[in-house]
């Protein structure tokens, strides 16, 4: 797999003055494809996707989802359209520029020799722009956290921005999944460690948004409280 060919799923939800950089960024990769998955967003995201994908023809996709909205749903249905996909490689990452499309072909790399590859910025030379304290302590404990209680040993759990070869992503099982938000994240991350894939992690600068807001809400906190405890659960009685 020398020039791996990537197929990046971001889901977007009102992420209308976000979308066209990120796109613009994104197809400076050539073996790069986009794959937009939106939730019907308010502000007409879905529109501007649809132009970008006329814009890059044949590199630009959008699914406009209707009913229940959510980010775990959203990248559901992505990776299920991704597996039908002709790439090495499916990436995931956000919408709002705070991962760095300059950084996608480090995490590319990265899966010439992992299974699952996590931009992290808990590694040497990771880092993050534009986080007050209080946030950057609730996203260090929530890391601790979650390691202590999963055991997984990856230093960012909930990091957004990944890479995972085609072979690791098939073997999820899709069908069982019902978390949203950073639960979902850690789901899949242990549900593939499980599996026994390889999971690397390489350093990514993340930068907070400058336009939109967080979708953040307190229900996606307090799920990720529980969770870790009930995929620990269930992964003992299976
Ligand atoms: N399709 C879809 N995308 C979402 C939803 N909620 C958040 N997103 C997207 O998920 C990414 C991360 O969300 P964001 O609000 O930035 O979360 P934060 O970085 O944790 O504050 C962004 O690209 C959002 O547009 C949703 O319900 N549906
Ligand atoms: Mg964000």
């Amino acid at each position: 797999m020398t020039e791996p060919r990537a197929l990046v799923i971001v889901p977007t939800y009102n992420e209308r003055e976000n979308l066209p950089l990120l796109t613009d960024q994104l197809m400076r990769h050539p073996n790069v494809r986009l794959l937009v998955v939106d939730d019907q967003s308010p502000d007409g995201t879905g529109e501007v996707a649809d132009a970008l994908a006329r814009q890059y023809a044949g590199r630009v996709e959008v699914m406009h989802r209707t009913g229940p909205r959510g980010l775990g749903r959203s990248y559901l249905d992505g990776f299920r359209k991704a597996a039908a996909a002709d790439v090495d490689v499916v990436c995931q990452m956000d919408a709002d520029l705070s991962h760095d499309p300059a950084q996608l072909p480090a995490l590319m790399a990265g899966a010439t020799r992992a299974d699952v590859v996590i931009g992290s910025r808990y590694v040497a030379g990771g880092a993050i722009v534009n986080w007050p304290h209080r946030r950057r302590l609730l996203s260090r404990f929530a890391n601790l956290y979650i390691r202590t209680v999963t055991r997984l040993r990856v230093r960012d759990c909930t990091s957004g921005y990944r890479c995972w070869r085609c072979a690791a992503l098939a073997g999820l099982p899709l069908d069982r999944i019902r978390s949203e938000g950073y639960s979902f994240l850690i789901e899949t991350l242990f549900m593939a460690a499980r599996g026994g894939a390889r999971v690397a992690e390489v350093p990514i600068t993340f930068v907070e948004r400058r336009q939109g807001e967080s979708k953040l809400s307190r229900g996606v906190i307090v799920e990720s409280i529980w969770k870790p405890w009930l995929l620990v659960a269930s992964s003992r009685t299976e």
